[in-house]
């Protein structure tokens, strides 16, 4: 008997160990992550690049679905990527997201239909009125019918406001006047008419252009087309977030009826000349511009987490107002901010670090709903 015992014991341990093992592994990868932490709250979200969308890497993909459940595309939904020539769209990659998104019950933004920025070569050629109006017609129309039903919301309009609330000088406002994003609207309602449907900018927290944004969101309704949600971008500078003006935002978009979104969420830690997310504005690159390249300090990030913490509030404050915050990607090293408004920088504005552990901001985050 006793020998039998003997026998027995080093592979009952070794089961009771392996069992513990799967527990264990069960855990990390279902542990709770910020989609479940504000689940009651408003929708947690990121943007996704090329290799994330077709799942290439598993660590970074397994912290993508314990972290979020909505997702916008970084690029591949603008006009340049999904519309490349005048007869010819590229719905590839944005079906493969699409599937990505409904396979992992996240909810999809689509990002971006009507944008200055990242157009195709021929849309700039286009000379007369008249083919410009059906390259805007057909595009719309294209893009969002592919979607429709599926995709959860479009930022229909994005960007289209100077700093100061007029409407900014594009391609768009010169061939068709400033009734182009009624028009906008218009047909993104038709075409996918169970969609949620937004404008989008950055600085729109900020006195002028928010007047600017809520004349555009007054005009919009007047004309009876519906528009759902105002997208603040929410691309941000360490210390010098403008937490004031993000609340009276909040307040008085959401006065207009609409649901407030935070859409491009990051804190930068670097030195720049200017605020905002304008692509054309650039800086040459220096040294000095670089202070962290070859690690950050402690102190930085506990700044940076209190600054996230500070932010996290005031949303959960309006958290009957604010429908999702969505990150402009997962983790530093995917960050536009790395080759933005200078070249070649180590940039650090995510909760997650290049190694996709979690940031002093990630925890100080979570840490508000422990
Ligand atoms: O993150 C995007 C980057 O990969 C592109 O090179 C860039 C080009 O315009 O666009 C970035 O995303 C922008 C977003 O679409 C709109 N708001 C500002 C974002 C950062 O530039």
């Amino acid at each position: 008997m006793k020998k039998i015992l003997q026998q027995l014991v080093p592979s009952v341990l070794l089961l009771i160990s392996c069992q513990f093992c799967t527990a264990q592994k069960k855990n990390i990868s279902g542990s709770k992550g910020l989609k479940d932490a504000y689940i009651a709250d408003f929708l947690i979200g990121t943007a996704l690049n090329t290799g994330q969308i077709e799942e290439r890497n598993l660590k970074s993909n397994e912290l993508i679905r314990q972290q979020f459940n909505a997702v916008t595309p970084e690029n591949c939904m603008k006009a340049e990527h999904i519309h490349p020539e005048w007869d010819r769209y590229d719905f590839t990659l944005p079906d493969k997201l699409m599937a990505y998104s409904q396979k992992n019950n996240m909810k999809l933004n689509g990002h971006t239909l009507i944008w200055h920025s990242q157009l195709p070569r021929f849309a700039h050629r286009i000379q007369s009125v008249d083919s410009f109006r059906t390259f805007f017609e057909s595009h719309i129309n294209t893009v969002a019918s592919r979607y429709s039903g599926k995709i959860f919301s479009w930022d229909v309009v994005n960007e289209a406001l100077n700093e100061d609330g007029t409407l900014r000088k594009s391609v768009f406002l010169d061939k068709l006047g400033p009734d182009y994003i009624v028009e906008a609207f218009r047909l993104a309602e038709k075409a996918s008419p169970k969609t949620e449907l937004y404008y989008n900018d950055y600085n729109n927290e900020q006195p002028l252009k928010r007047a600017g944004c809520l004349e555009l969101v007054k005009k919009v309704q007047a004309a009876g087309v519906r528009i759902d949600g105002v997208g603040i971008q929410g691309h941000w500078h360490l210390g010098k977030v403008p937490f004031a003006a993000i609340e009276e935002s909040i307040l008085a978009y959401h006065a207009l009826g609409l649901k407030v979104m935070i859409t491009e969420l990051d804190i930068e830690v670097l030195p720049r000349k200017f605020q905002g997310a304008d692509v054309n504005q650039r800086q040459a690159s220096n040294p000095a511009l670089n202070p962290y390249a070859n690690g950050i300090p402690d102190s930085i990030l506990a700044q940076q987490a209190k600054d996230y913490e500070e932010l996290f509030r005031l949303f959960l404050k309006h958290r009957d107002k604010i429908t999702r915050v969505t990150f402009w990607g997962v983790d530093d090293g995917q960050s536009w901010l790395n080759g933005w408004p200078v070249p070649g920088r180590t940039n650090f504005p995510l909760l997650f670090d290049r190694q996709l552990l979690p940031k002093p901001a990630y925890h100080a985050v979570m840490g508000l709903k422990k």
